[in-house]
């Protein structure tokens, strides 16, 4: 198991902005759309945090909240700069670095350009260097593969380092609420809920098959990573890869409600699993398996990013009223992805720029 750190900044664009004003340090910072208009929060600095404020959240909601937050419009192009600072301090320890978002990486240093032994000391050193050069604090998490390193990175921020070695895997992992896995959004732990699970404690008690009967083939992934299981490796360059999730049904279904209500929850899921990556995507893609196993799959792609489960939903719907044989012939699995999402073509090559939060 390579060593791998994982890096996220804090409060990344609102810190920008407060190392950027000084008069905005310690105050509720809050970056995103107008509290006045349609708009949702992009990030919020710890301070408005406390009040509840929250990326994705619509502005108007964060104004209610937090009245005294000081509300800024975003400033990309500073954000950027930081961005490829971060990446380029990345790449004087490692060329095995896969950049996530503008503010988060994956590094694996088993082989690093320090030759340094202890990764552990490899994630101060680039703390501290991001500190130089840029102003601002990450945190970090070292961890023997990308899912566990993840988590670790979230667990002390701000400016956390969170460590977790191989011997520790298992306590760590027990008490650790099913939220906390990359890619379980509202919808997925609603369901393991339901099913009694709500730690990867209790995840263990579920067979390979079972998670696979309610989650396709999110349900193995999460079977191996309640055993800290993750075997993907870092890949160099952004990755071109589509968000989504599907669902067989118990029953196949017929009605046009009953698959609007699927949808609905679909397009929550893939949104949530979209943000966590902080991606967003302008092309939707609808697929469907009806009840003779016949797949087919619908897409629409739009000139603005897909950020909203009620546009998603709506939009999936038509394509399914419109594309589909859905409501004559039975169908029993859909799903919904997003792709096109900013960057993803320059393969290899860093664009911070294309991105569109
Ligand atoms: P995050 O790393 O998710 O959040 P953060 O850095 O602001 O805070 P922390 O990591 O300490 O929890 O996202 C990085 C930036 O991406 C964030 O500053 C703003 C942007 N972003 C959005 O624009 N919309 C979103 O829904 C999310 C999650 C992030
Ligand atoms: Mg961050």
């Amino acid at each position: 198991m390579p060593p791998i750190i994982h890096i996220d900044m804090d409060a990344f664009y609102a810190a920008v902005e407060q190392r950027d004003n000084p008069e905005l340090r310690g105050k509720p910072v809050i970056v995103g759309g107008s509290p006045t208009g349609r708009g949702v929060v992009s990030t919020a600095s710890y301070e408005a945090r406390k009040f509840g404020v929250h990326s994705a959240m619509p502005a108007g909601q964060a104004k209610k909240l937090c009245p005294q937050g000081i509300f800024l419009k975003p400033n990309f192009e500073k954000y950027e700069t930081a961005s490829r600072q971060i990446h380029s301090i990345f790449r004087q320890y490692t060329d095995i670095v896969e950049p996530v978002s503008l503010d988060e990486a994956y590094l694996d240093v088993s082989k690093n350009k320090l030759n340094l032994d202890d990764p552990v000391m490899i994630a101060r050193l680039i703390k501290q260097s991001i500190r130089a050069v840029t102003r601002l604090t990450a945190s970090a998490g070292v961890a023997p593969n990308k899912f566990l390193a993840k988590i670790a990175s979230d667990m002390k921020k701000p400016d956390g380092l969170f460590v977790v070695t191989p011997d520790e895997v298992e306590n760590f992992l027990e008490p650790l609420p099913v939220r906390k896995i990359p890619g379980v959004g509202p919808v997925t732990e609603k369901k393991l809920t339901r099913l009694g699970i709500e730690t990867c404690g209790t995840l263990l008690s579920k067979s390979k098959e079972e998670l696979r009967k309610h989650f396709g083939k999110f349900g193995i992934d999460l079977w191996e990573m309640a055993r800290g299981i993750d075997a993907s490796p870092v890949i160099v360059g952004w990755k071109a890869k589509q968000i989504g999730c599907e669902e067989t049904f118990e029953k196949d279904l017929l009605s046009l409600e009953d698959l609007k209500r699927e949808l609905k929850l679909l397009a929550a899921e893939t949104l949530s699993r979209a943000r966590e990556d902080k991606k967003s995507g302008r092309t939707l893609t609808l697929k469907v398996k009806y009840a003779d196993f016949t797949v087919i799959t619908r897409s629409e792609t739009v000139t603005h990013p897909l950020e909203d489960t009620e546009e998603i939903a709506a939009r999936a719907f038509s394509l399914l009223r419109k594309k589909t044989e859905a409501g004559r012939r039975k169908i029993r699995l859909l799903g919904i992805s997003l792709s096109g999402f900013a960057g993803e073509k320059k393969r290899g090559n860093f664009q911070p720029e294309l991105f569109s939060f």
